[in-house]
Order: C-alpha cells, then structure tokens, then sequence
C-alpha cells in the first residue's frame, strides 16, 4: 500500500482496528456516531433495535429519528456548494454532455415533486420507475423521497411482462417513464414496454413520460402524461416530507432461489447512513471529488452508488447513459479523461470483455486524473484484476473489490484504501461492524482458514428491513437456515490473514454479467411456453459474462426439437424476462435426471453443463439413471 495512500485516508489500519474495537465496546455510541454524518431534522435517541430470533424477529434502527433522504442529497449542500456540480450527465452520444450543480438538481427535484404530488401522489404511495439512464432518473428517485413516496425502480433491460410483475406486486398506481432511451446507438421503446405492461395493470392510474428522443409515443388519454409542461409550470419550492427513520425509502426487486422476484424493502434512516458512511469510507471520498459508477440504476448499485451515497457526501456523480463498446471500446476511458474522473467503479464482466480487446484501447488515453478503481457484482478474478491495476490504473490506483448484495443495502466487506493491504480477487476484510461467520452446511460455525457458507450474525444500519407484502418470506428466505443469522446465499472462503473470497452462489441464483438471475425465473418462462413440457436451468463458467445461462428443456411428446425452435425459445426467454436472461445454450432433453421423489437433481446438469463429465457423483439414486448417459451424449457444444 502506498504510503501516501495511509497518510491521506479516512481510515488507516490503526483507525481500522481501533473502530472495530470500539464498535464492540460501544456498539450504541459508535452507530450514533456514524449516523451523525447526516442532518436530521430529529436525532434518534433510540439506535439500535434488532433480534434475528424467530420469536421476536425485528430489525429496526434509529427508530425515532426523523429526517428527509431528499434534503440530505441536496438542501444540506446549498449553503456551501450551491454552484458545485452535482451531476455530470455524459449522454450515449459522447457529443452530448451536461453538467448539473446542487442549486440546479434542488430545483429539478422539487419541480418534480411538485409535479408528482399534483397527480395524486402521497406519502406512502409506491411510484415505479422505468427510465433510461439520464439525469431525470436520479430526480425522480429523489422526487419521491421528497414527498415521502416509496420507488420502485426496474431496469430498463426488463421486458413489459417483467414491468407488470413489479407494478402488481407493489401495487404501484404510478409510473415515471420517457418516451425511449439510447443505449450503444439503439433505441430502447421504454414507454411501449410500458404500454403492453400496463394491458395488465388497470391499478396504474398515471404514467409520467419523460422526453428524451422526442419520439411520438401513444397517449392514453387521462392515464398518460408529458412531464415537460408540467414541469415548467411546477414550482422550484417543495418543502421536504419529516420521514421517520423506519418509513420505507425504496422497494428493489431483486432474484431469489424460487420463481417470484422479491421486493427488497430499504427504509430511511438506516440505508442513507449506510449508502453515504460507506461511499466516504470505501472509496476514501474527498469533498469536490468526482466519481463515477457505471451501473444502472435499475441496480442497487446504482442506488447507492449514483445517487444517493454521492449525493449525501456532496459529491459530484457522473451518470452515463451508454455502454462500454460505442462508439468505441475506449469510451470509458475517454469519459474518464473528459470529466477528470478519479474515482471509477465498474464490474469485473466489463473489465473482461474490455480485456479482449487488448491494451490498445486504453493506452491511447491518458487516466491520469483517476486515484481509486472498484469493482463490484461478481467475483473479480486474478486476471482482471490485475489488468485493472495494472494497464487502467497504472499500477497506481488501489483497487477496492466491494462486496455485498441488494440486501444489504451498500458494502459490507472491502478493502479500505489505506487501511488493508490489497490481494488480487478478495474482497479482504469487514467493514467495522460487519460481522461475518462462515458455517458448514448444518450450520456449524467453521474457525480459522477454511470455506463455508456467508453469514452475518449480527445487524447493520442498511440491511432490508422486509420482503414488500411477505414478511414470512423474509424471515424464511434469510434467517431460517441457519437460525439467528443472515444467510447472504453466498459460498466464501477465508484465508490464513483473514481475508474472505467471495466464490460465487450456493443457491440457484447465477451471476450473469454482474445481473443476478434465478435460475428458476428464467425455468419458469421456458415452460411458460407451450411446446415445452419442462425445463432446468444451471449457470456454467463463461469468459465473459462470468457465468452463462445454460437450459435443459424436455419438449411436449411430438414436438420435434430443430434449431428453429431453440432460436424461438431463446427469444421467447428475451421477451419474458429481458434480453440479458436469453440462454446462451438450450440442450433438449427427453428426460431430466430426478431423484425417486422427483427432485430435479442439478448438481448432475451443472457437471454436463461445465463438461465435467468425469465426475458425475452418485447417480443410483436417479428414478431412471439412464437419463445421464443420454444428456451425456448429446451435451450442448458449449
Ligand atoms: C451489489 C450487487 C449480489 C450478489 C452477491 C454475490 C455477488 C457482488 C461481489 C460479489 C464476489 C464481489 N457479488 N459483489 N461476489 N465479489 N465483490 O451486486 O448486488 O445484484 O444483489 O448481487 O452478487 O454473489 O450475493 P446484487
């Protein structure tokens, strides 16, 4: 580590250990503390309120403060930084670029609140958000929390069907979306996707359409609305809601082990002080710097890492509306150069594919403005990491890998830059207070070196409080494994210095390009068509996109299965789910391999998918073992 680095940091490691010292000392005055960093209109007297018990299962934290999200990413920063720039827009096209400040992005966000309130909305209403990534998406978020109403964001890689599934489950009346977005020089039709969602949604009583392209789009009279007059009519005051700490902030769908997408609940106290602690402490934040994270943020990435942990900080955050390849593969770091980036945040699939194209690409610019590179979704492997450092970074930005999940709200293991001496492709350590344990499969607690299952026993401010709708759900999904802890579904293993690697997935969630997929999500679709009869899905290593998505699918008896058709279904998959769900192979299979009590037994698909064929496992306890030998011969060239 630099010892540059250690002289400038928030946190060096003495300060690293004294915190977690203190953290178990004064576990009340330490999170007090952390949640100082925010202005509240009340400061919480109660701090900490959690049991993971079944029998009194809670997670609550600052309870009785109040403060508004809003206020905290923008009124706060008036007095000091009004004329700073809030948000550096850089469109798909590299000749379009904006820059916003803090007294314009006020404005911005309570005109739209304005707006939003004079379509009906009230504290407490769920708004769903489907929008490309343009500087009116970060408003909207804003907007809501100004007001007090819970948002809900979807990619804009989600099919209309997807969309539905979300407004439903939330019973969300509104709908904040724009006529198209651009991405890599293709236009997205956001509010056609929208339209054919909403053929099954008569709760949505008003979509809010944003102009980006400018596009005609079809109006559905008294349902559908143009932003723009309205905005320009709207007023630049709206005074900030008093939210209680525990008032749901977000609602985030995100994939899980069974079929249905769960809401990830986030509320307000908790997930801002999280967002913004982390955001200054990870990335070793300074005041005027400028940071860009290249998720969506239909991601909880870009949740707390576009807007709301930068925002709280002052920070200045670059929102890009393209992708890494268009016009060219050198695009981010040529943005990096054009708005003097120093802190850069992508993902390891990103990286990857970048890698491919050699070091050309990035040796024509220059970077020299960059000091951090982060990295987050998957796990990074060796390779790309040390591209990263070494040809991105110039050897000279520590890179820090973050890991964490759309449950917990922002980072919980990582290094911190001055204060952990970095090992290519592990996460390293905890944050303070993190506590993380790793247990076998029946739960016992493992010491020393050694892999196991990723628990945390016990609370952080940003953890989910709640499934949206099931809390039963949470409580299952989460702390019944393994009772009186959480269970983050993640495999790990911890080294002779302590430090953790993450190794990916041990339920049937997979990790496709840094998006997360349940397996039985994208099972659910295939059977959703009617030529096939049933269908498993399991993820195999792919150089790209870290794992692919690979689909044994047994065919209604006299279908007969051609390349035709696994074409059809692939795109069927598409338009179901979302493009980025598509199976990279689909092997048709006139049986799968299932225990006598019918379970679908994966491990047996996941060897035939990774071609490890060698190794089958036990394969007597199969109703028909003869299955395997003919999902052998006839395996996918994958
Ligand atoms: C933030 C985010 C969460 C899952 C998580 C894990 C994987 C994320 C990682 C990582 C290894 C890292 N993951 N960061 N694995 N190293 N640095 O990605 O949230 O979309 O909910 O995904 O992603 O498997 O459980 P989310």
């Amino acid at each position: 580590m630099p010892e540059a680095w250690a002289r400038r940091a928030h946190m060096d490691a003495a300060g690293y250990d004294a915190a977690v010292a203190r953290v178990e000392a004064d576990p009340e005055g330490f999170w007090r503390d952390v949640a100082g960093r925010l202005d509240w209109i009340k400061a919480p007297s109660q701090i900490k309120d959690v049991s993971f018990d079944k029998a009194d299962f809670h997670i609550r934290w600052y309870a009785d403060g109040v403060l508004n999200v809003s206020a905290n990413c923008l009124d706060r920063h008036l007095p000091h930084r009004a004329d700073d720039v809030a948000i550096i827009w850089e469109g798909d096209d590299p000749a379009d670029s904006r820059k916003i400040t803090y007294r314009e992005a006020h404005e911005e966000v309570c005109r739209m609140a304005n707006v939003l309130k004079s379509q009906g909305v009230r504290k407490g209403d769920r708004v769903t958000i489907y929008m490309p990534m343009i500087p009116e998406a970060a408003y909207a978020m804003l907007a809501c929390s100004r007001i007090g109403a819970v948002h809900s964001v979807i990619f804009g890689g989600f099919s209309p069907d997807s969309i539905a599934g979300r407004i439903k489950d939330c019973d969300s009346r509104f709908v904040i979306t724009a006529d198209e977005g651009l991405r890599g020089g293709k236009i997205v039709p956001l509010k056609m996707n929208v339209d054919l969602a909403l053929t099954s949604c008569p709760g949505v009583e008003k979509v809010l359409v944003i102009r980006r392209t400018g596009a005609h789009w079809l109006e559905h009279g008294g349902r559908d609305v143009a932003y723009e007059p309205l905005r320009d009519a709207a007023s630049t005051d709206c005074p900030p809601e008093p939210m209680g700490a525990e008032d749901p902030l977000f609602i985030l769908y995100t994939s899980g082990s069974t079929g249905k997408p769960k809401g990830v609940l986030h509320t307000t106290g908790g997930y801002l002080t999280w967002a913004s602690w982390t955001h200054e402490l990870v990335f070793d934040y300074r005041a005027g710097e400028i940071f860009w994270c290249t998720a969506d943020v239909g991601w909880v990435t870009g949740h707390s890492y576009i807007v709301y942990g930068p925002l709280a900080n002052g920070a200045t955050t670059l929102i890009f509306e393209g992708v890494p390849n268009y016009p060219t593969t050198s695009r981010f770091w040529e943005v990096i150069d054009k708005h003097q980036v120093e802190i850069f945040y992508t993902a390891p699939t990103a990286l990857r594919a970048l890698m491919r194209e050699g070091e050309g690409p990035v040796q024509k610019t220059s970077r020299k403005s960059l000091r951090l590179l982060g990295s987050v979704g998957e796990p990074i492997n060796p390779e790309a990491w040390l591209w990263y450092h070494r040809v991105v970074g110039e050897g000279r930005c520590p890179i820090v890998d973050t890991w964490w999940q759309t449950e917990t709200g922002a980072c919980l293991v990582s290094p911190l830059p001055g204060a952990t001496a970095l090992k290519p492709g592990s996460a390293s350590k905890p944050l303070p207070g993190v506590k993380l344990q790793l247990v076998d499969a029946e739960g016992v607690v493992l010491e020393g070196a050694v892999s196991g299952n990723l628990c945390l026993t016990d609370s952080w401010p940003g953890q989910m409080r709640t499934v949206y709708g099931d809390h039963q759900r949470f409580f299952d999904t989460y702390f019944s494994t393994y009772p009186g802890k959480y269970f983050t579904g993640d495999g790990c293993r911890r080294d002779e210095d302590g430090y953790y690697w993450i190794t990916g997935r041990v339920d049937d969630v997979i990790n496709v390009s840094g998006h997360r997929l349940g397996t039985a999500e994208i099972e659910s679709a295939l059977v959703g068509h009617h030529v096939v009869a049933e269908a498993a899905v399991v993820g195999f290593p792919h150089d790209i996109k870290g794992q692919g998505i690979y689909a044994f699918v047994t065919l209604n008896v006299g279908v007969a299965a051609t390349e035709e058709l696994r074409g059809q279904l692939v795109r069927w998959v598409r338009q179901e789910i979302g493009p980025f769900a598509a199976p990279d192979v689909i092997q048709f299979a006139p049986g799968l391999p299932k225990t006598r009590s019918g379970k679908i037994m994966r491990r047996i698909l996941r060897k035939v998918a990774e071609n490890d064929l060698t190794n089958l496992g036990d394969t007597t306890t199969l109703a028909d073992p003869s299955v395997v030998d003919d999902l052998v011969k006839n395996r996918a060239g994958a």
